[in-house]
């Protein structure tokens, strides 16, 4: 086993020298989700699920856990860096998506000049698609990488590590050998039964809940996912690179159990169901809707879903049942660039499918993009347009950025329009950002011919402007979805609105 000495060095320990050092800690894992960038402030939004569930499972192992999700409460570098240095973990895991890893660097950085002696180890969606680095620049300062599903894995790590025994035949880890070669070992096995795992445990960051949704009609609420995996194949998506193609779906009995111990322990009011297609299987999507009937779950839901894949009938019993919003990724308003970018839908579809939801009195929110390759700032605007049109309660719009192991990815770096591969090491534009998301902000654009990320952003900024700035929108919100936190929060965030878009 390795130990960090104070210089950043790494030293060999063994046998006592390995005992006396951990037993200065007491606190087996710390897990750490970074914000995007330090000082946005707080936020709010949904838990990041994967750290709880990693942290259920650690737990279910017998291992003491907590976690730090420094994104939600906007906490500042040196409070991260404080609270870490007085836990004192033995083990320290960050959940890293592509836009954290600036924070991390300068995290670890920092870290590795103090005399914090515990075993960094980092996963999430940012370590499936970049192997090649994994170790090297700019991951220097942490010990180990995971990629892929790991609550297994990681699980078994932690146990190794905490032994003093050897981990090179660990699954979905990287790590250096002796040599200073970087080894990848092979994936572990999908897990087939999801309802085998422990439910992801929202205490082990502490005693508040503090997560609620933007478009939320209650003040409390955190995410569920009954399901991994997606069968699509959008160029600019990266969700098969931590589930794979093959959907793996809960039982409802077993997603039923874990609605009602949120309500039931947390008090929790609201669910997303955050899989990427909730409605993928309308035959598992009954049998969830006969469970909640059965056991009278009265909550209320969102959900993402894809317009290609809802009937009336089924939206109509999802709403008897709680659902007040459904959530579309609609992306262009241009059929040639839904084709370019695999979407696999029509506008026929998307209209279809926002008319059914106004006419059953559910909210919806549409999810557009904007550069994606071959766009121009023409097709841009024949998506606006389609925003404009739309009964649409919400939209939310924001530039198609590059992000490893994913087609567009791919094809920026083969024809140029992504010049740096690793453009997530560069400074954020926090001017560009909204308050407390970064939402607005990564430099992982491609540079279009005629629409290069300048012109992205400020159509992003016309498009908010042009969208809520109209009665309709404000009816729709306020009016006709009227709920007391929406329009809190929406006042609440009225000063970085205006910041935005008055900015183009
Ligand atoms: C819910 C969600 C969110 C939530 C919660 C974030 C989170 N980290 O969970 C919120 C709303 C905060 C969010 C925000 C963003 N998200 Co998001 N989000 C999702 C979504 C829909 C589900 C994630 C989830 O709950 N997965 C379930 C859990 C169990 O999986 P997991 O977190 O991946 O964890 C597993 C493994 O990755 C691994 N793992 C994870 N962490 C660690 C840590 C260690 C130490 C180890 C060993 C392993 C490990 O083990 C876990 C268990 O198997 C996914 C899409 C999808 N369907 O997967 C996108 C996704 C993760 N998001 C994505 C992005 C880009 C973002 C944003 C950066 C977007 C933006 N520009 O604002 C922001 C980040 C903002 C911020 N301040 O952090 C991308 C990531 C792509 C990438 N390569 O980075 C995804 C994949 C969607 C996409 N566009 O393709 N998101
Ligand atoms: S955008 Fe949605 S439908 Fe497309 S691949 Fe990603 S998760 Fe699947």
């Amino acid at each position: 086993m390795n130990i960090h000495a104070p210089s950043g060095s790494t030293v060999p320990l063994a046998g006592a020298e390995i005992d006396a050092a951990l037993s200065a800690h007491s606190l087996d894992v710390l897990l750490v989700y970074l914000p995007v960038d330090f000082g946005c402030g707080r936020s709010f939004g949904l838990p990041p699920l994967g750290v709880f569930s990693l942290g259920s499972s650690l737990v279910a192992a017998g291992l003491s856990v907590q976690v730090i999700d420094a994104n939600i409460y906007g906490l500042p570098f040196e409070e991260v860096l404080d609270r870490i240095l007085k836990l004192q973990p033995r083990i320290l895991g960050f959940s890293i998506l592509t836009p954290h890893v600036r924070a991390l660097t300068r995290l670890v950085g920092a870290l590795r000049q103090t005399e914090f002696g515990g075993t960094i180890v980092c996963g999430g969606a940012h370590f499936n698609d970049t192997k090649a680095e994994y170790l090297g620049y700019p991951f220097a300062a942490i010990d180990y990488a995971m990629y892929g599903e790991c609550e297994h894995p990681f699980t078994l790590l932690v146990q190794r590590l905490l032994a003093g025994q050897a981990v090179d035949d660990v699954p979905n880890l990287i790590f250096r050998r002796p040599d200073g070669e970087i080894a990848v070992n092979p994936q572990s096995l999908f897990i087939d039964d999801l309802d085998s795992l422990p439910f992801p445990d929202f205490s082990l960051g502490g005693t508040e809940i503090p997560y609620e949704m933007i478009y939320g009609r209650r003040r409390r609420a955190v995410s569920i996912m009954c399901s991994r995996g997606c069968p699509y194949l959008c160029t600019f998506c990266d969700v098969y690179s931590v589930w794979g193609r093959k959907v793996r779906n809960r039982s409802a009995a077993n997603v039923c159990d874990e609605i009602e111990m949120l309500r039931d322990r947390f008090g929790i009011q609201e669910i997303f169901f955050r899989d990427s297609t909730f409605t993928l299987n309308y035959k598992w999507v009954n049998s969830l809707l006969d469970e909640m009937e059965r056991r009278k779950i009265e909550i209320i839901w969102h959900c993402n879903a894809r317009v290609d894949r809802i009937t009336p009938e089924l939206l109509a019993r999802m709403k008897k049942n709680g659902l007040t919003c459904m959530s579309f990724g609609v992306e262009s308003g241009d059929e040639e660039i839904l084709d370019r970018v695999l979407k696999n839908i029509s506008i026929e579809q998307v209209e279809k499918a926002f008319a059914l939801c106004e006419t059953l009195g559910i909210q919806t929110t549409a999810y557009f993009m904007a550069g994606n390759p071959g766009e121009t700032a023409e097709a841009a605007r024949k998506t606006m347009d389609l925003a404009l049109r739309l009964p649409v309660t919400f939209v939310d719009v924001g530039p198609t950025v590059a992000y490893p192991g994913t087609e567009t990815y791919r094809q920026g770096l083969a024809d140029g329009t992504l010049a740096d591969p690793q453009w997530y090491m560069r400074d954020i534009d926090m001017g560009q950002a909204i308050k407390g998301t970064a939402r607005l902000a990564s430099p992982g654009q491609l540079n279009l011919p005629g629409f290069p990320p300048e012109a992205q952003f400020a159509f992003c900024r016309e498009f908010l402007r042009r969208f809520y700035l109209r009665p309709s929108a404000a009816w729709r919100i306020l009016v006709r979805h009227f709920s007391w936190p929406v329009l809190v929060r929406s006042l609440g965030f009225v000063p970085a609105f205006l910041r935005l878009v008055l900015k183009g």
